[in-house]
């Protein structure tokens, strides 16, 4: 197999295939046990994380055995291709523990060190969507874009937080800075998620700190082809540091009002 498209086909079926696993296995249960914590306690881990992510790697490289992984769970492997694939295999991890129908399997590939494709499956509502480097980006196959948005006091902004006490406290500074400054904030509690709802105009920018590859990758992409500006800050590229996502209308006065705050420390 080659070409992104058929990069895209394999991530999109492989999602939908966790995506089941993990609703199943969510909805089989009123209170889902957290199999081990990792950064702090209240970063958890549950089980269908981990079976969820090793039926991804094993879709993956059962049909491309050469390529490499990076998984959010540890199950990270070296290729001899060109092709690494960026595992999530449940973002907003919180969100599945508490029953939250806001959560997603997130599959991106990278091709050289460039985003090739991406998928973002919410398997609870079925939304998923999709992108490849200059082929758009799609919702369940229909052509998504940003809002347009080019107001900083009529902007709809989604952010989240660390894990970490100390960064949450840095972060909630930043955020009662930007507040009084913007329409509101959203708190969806995924990445993923809050860049697929950038690409499609369900909010006008998101931003935040401390986020890993594997939470980032195919949102970014996706937010990209939708027409939005995905960066750090400063110019720098997006990453765990810092993301910021908006339109290019609002992009410069999001980043003008967040970068004397400091955003990408803690
Ligand atoms: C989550 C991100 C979210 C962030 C959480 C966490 P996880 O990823 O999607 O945006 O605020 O702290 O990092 O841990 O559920 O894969």
């Amino acid at each position: 197999m080659s070409g992104d498209g058929d990069l895209l086909e394999l991530a999109e079926r492989t999602a939908r295939e966790a995506g089941t696993l993990v609703r199943d296995r969510r909805d089989a249960v009123d209170r889902m046990a957290v199999s081990k914590t990792k950064s702090t306690p209240t970063d958890v881990v549950t089980e269908s994380d981990t079976a969820a992510e090793e039926l991804i790697r094993n879709r993956l490289l059962t049909a491309r055995p050469g390529d490499g992984i990076l998984g959010e769970e540890g199950g990270s492997i070296a290729g001899r291709s060109d092709v690494e694939w960026l595992v999530d295999p449940i973002d907003g991890t919180v969100n599945y523990l508490y029953g939250i129908p806001q959560y997603a399997i997130s599959i991106a590939a990278r091709v050289a060190g460039e985003t090739a494709a991406g998928v973002v499956h919410n398997p609870v509502s079925g939304e998923t969507w999709t992108a490849t480097r200059g082929g758009g980006a799609y919702l369940d196959g229909a052509a998504v874009s940003e809002s347009g948005c080019n107001q900083l006091d009529q902007a709809l902004v989604a952010t989240g937080f660390g894990y970490d006490s100390v960064r949450r406290a840095h972060q909630a500074e930043v955020l009662r800075a930007v507040l009084p400054e913007i329409r509101d904030v959203r708190r969806a509690g995924a990445a993923s998620l809050d860049l697929c709802a950038v690409a499609m105009g369900r909010v006008d920018g998101y931003y935040e700190r401390g986020l890993g590859p594997w939470d980032l990758a195919a949102g970014a992409l996706i937010a990209t082809e939708a027409g939005a500006i995905v960066s750090g800050i400063r110019g720098n590229p997006p990453g765990t540091d810092f993301v910021l996502a908006a339109g290019p209308g609002l992009f410069t006065k999001l980043h003008g009002l967040l970068e004397p705050l400091d955003p990408d420390r803690d």
